[in-house]
């Protein structure tokens, strides 16, 4: 049997799920997750093993007009990613599905010419009837190789992004042993789990860049 591989980028913009779809995914914390925008700062993988198939996701820092150093590097992490995958997913929020960085990240994918799967995220916070606008105005705007909801929180729609990601696969090697989630360190994970735990107590105190 011919083995099935492929990289994965999550992009979007800022806040709407992407490092808690990769955890919900490999079932691992592999990134901090936290109700404050621009909480991934480099990008993450993880490693999904399947029957004869893996998927490499790419975790990255939500996508922001930025004129900070720190932010204007995040994002620039967050491009190249997508440079480098085989398959784009573009994760947007329910409630906020007209966020104003989505036009330039269209762009980009434009001029990349990228495969790409919108994937609606945190459809546990709206009623079914908000959601048929959202698809109908996005089918006009990219030529979306598919447009999934999710609630990435709950679970919910990951089987069928799954079954989605498995079909476009290629033949490709096996990138990483079966026994790797992750590329980052355990002082890495260590020191980025200590980072989320400061976020909530301290809130607005915390220096944030
Ligand atoms: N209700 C609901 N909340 C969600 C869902 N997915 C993520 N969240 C929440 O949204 C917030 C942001 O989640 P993150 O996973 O950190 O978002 P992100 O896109 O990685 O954010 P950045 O790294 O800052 O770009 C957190 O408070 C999550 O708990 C979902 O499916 N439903
Ligand atoms: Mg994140």
């Amino acid at each position: 049997m011919t083995f099935l591989s492929g990289f994965i980028g999550i992009i979007g913009p800022p806040n709407v799920g992407k490092s808690t779809l990769l955890n919900c995914i490999l079932r691992t914390k592999l990134a901090i997750v936290s109700p404050k925008p621009q909480t991934t700062r480099n990008r993450i993988l993880g490693i999904y093993h399947g029957e004869g198939f893996q998927l490499v996701f790419m975790d990255t820092p939500g996508i922001h007009n930025t004129r900070s150093a720190l932010h204007e590097s995040m994002v620039a992490s967050a491009r190249a990613a997508c440079r480098e995958v085989d398959m784009v997913l573009l994760m947007i929020e329910i409630c906020h599905p007209n966020d104003p960085e989505i036009p330039s990240i269209v762009r980009n994918l434009k001029r990349m010419r990228k495969p790409c799967i919108l994937v609606i995220n945190k459809i546990d916070m709206m009623a079914k009837e908000h959601l048929l606008p959202v698809i109908d105005h996005y089918r006009q705007v990219y030529d979306f190789e598919d447009i999934i909801p999710v609630s990435a929180i709950k679970g919910d729609g990951l089987d069928r992004l799954l079954g989605r990601l498995k079909e476009s696969l290629r033949p490709g090697p096996q990138f990483f042993p079966l026994d790797m989630k992750t590329d980052q360190s355990e002082v890495a994970l260590v020191s980025e789990i200590i980072r989320e735990k400061i976020y909530s107590p301290t809130s607005k105190a915390l220096p944030y860049s």
